[in-house]
């Protein structure tokens, strides 16, 4: 049986129907044309994978792996204009959980770039699937470390892109022998990240420190964030409360609001404690990734030459109440002496000065 309604009436059925499906059809086409396009597909995308955005999928079982390579090849480009690609989702669908810390003998830079071939010069790279919604520069202080570099480059990218992040990589190389000073060299990445893009958060990031799990977002929080809460060296867990080193994000606003980093600190230790204190002075928290996310191997390693401990550090800490607020981005003096696209990576070099100001000591 088909309808017990008399013809007249399933005609007049039959018109309202299709009136509302006109009517629908209209409001499609208008959301369409006013630029919604990206959000009905984010919509559609939803329905077609069956279930809303969020949770842990694992395609090809990779967290059994572990490998941070493992499901990269999923990642293709679809036949459309950039402008037309989906937002990317509230959570990708590439993370896996945890990784799998080796460091492989022989490992090139060759190796690494023929394994992201979608990281473009400079160390860019844009999801080519979906749309970034969040938009990370990465920035790591360096001299003499090289080994170092390369494996973390072999984890950061693949780990990145897991993320469906659009993310930069910035080396910021301190040249010549003069006194190492980390925190310096992060004000200086910030103000030259920022002169390339609009970066909407900064990863600050030792070069010795591999991320072990992928949950671990590198995105910026409502308050300064420390990433680095469970190091192997310190038995996966917080050495102290306030502890602030290896790794740790801020957005442009936070950064500026806190006036940046020490340029004070000459040699190893005590700046990551100040800008812990400058979190605080400024009027903000400290926001940390879970205990079981923010996971990292440290490359094992001995004192640098030219980085030896700082033995004013703490008296410095003892002041940063008075001294925050001239000392920051708003005092920071630098020669740039090049700035280079390499495959891999953005290379900054910079000349500091040392302890006595940007004179070269005779
Ligand atoms: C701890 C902190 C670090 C920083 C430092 C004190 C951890 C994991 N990290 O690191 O964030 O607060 O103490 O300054 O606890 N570097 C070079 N070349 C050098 C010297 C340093 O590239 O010659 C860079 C490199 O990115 C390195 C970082 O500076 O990872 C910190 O220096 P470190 O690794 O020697 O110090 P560490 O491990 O005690
Ligand atoms: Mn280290």
């Amino acid at each position: 049986m088909i309808s017990a309604l008399p013809p007249a009436m399933l005609q007049s059925r039959g018109r309202y129907l299709l009136l509302f499906l006109g009517v629908q059809l209209v409001v499609m086409a208008l959301l369409y044309r006013e630029g919604y396009r990206k959000r009905v597909a984010y919509f559609l995308g939803i329905f077609y994978k069956g279930g809303t955005p969020g949770g842990l999928v694992t395609p090809h079982n990779a967290s059994l792996s572990g490998d941070v390579y493992a499901n990269l090849s999923l990642i293709a480009r679809p036949p459309l204009p950039p402008e037309e690609l989906p937002y990317c989702p509230e959570t990708s669908p590439f993370l896996a959980g945890p990784i799998r810390v080796t460091f492989p003998p022989g490992l090139t830079l060759e190796d690494i770039l023929r394994k992201n071939p979608y990281v473009t010069k400079g160390g860019r790279y844009l999801p080519p699937d979906c749309d970034a919604t969040h938009k990370t520069a990465v920035i790591i202080p360096h001299r003499n470390r090289e080994q170092h570099l390369k494996y973390l480059l072999y984890y950061l990218h693949p780990f990145l892109q897991r993320q469906q992040l659009s993310y930069g990589i910035y080396i910021i190389h301190q040249a010549e022998n003069y006194t190492f000073n980390r925190a310096k060299l992060l004000n200086v990445g910030f103000k030259e990240a920022m002169k390339d893009d609009d970066w909407d958060c900064m990863f600050f990031h030792d070069v010795d420190l591999i991320p072990e799990d992928d949950r671990n977002l590198y995105i910026c929080d409502r308050f300064p964030k420390h990433a680095a809460v469970a190091m192997d060296k310190f038995g996966y867990k917080l050495p102290y409360k306030t502890y602030f080193g290896g790794v740790s994000a801020l957005s442009p606003e936070q950064y500026m609001k806190m006036n940046g980093f020490p340029n004070s600190y000459w040699g190893w230790g005590g700046e990551d404690d100040d800008i812990a204190v400058r979190v605080a002075l400024s009027g903000m928290l400290i926001s940390r990734p879970s205990i079981q996310h923010g996971r990292y191997r440290m490359i094992k390693h001995g004192h640098d030459k030219g980085n030896e401990q700082n033995p004013k550090r703490f008296n410095l800490l003892a002041k940063t109440r008075r001294t925050w607020k001239q000392d920051g981005m708003n005092t920071l003096e630098y020669q740039l002496l090049a700035k280079e696209l390499h495959p891999l990576y953005t290379n900054i070099t910079v000349f500091i000065g040392t302890e006595k100001g940007m004179r070269r000591p005779t």
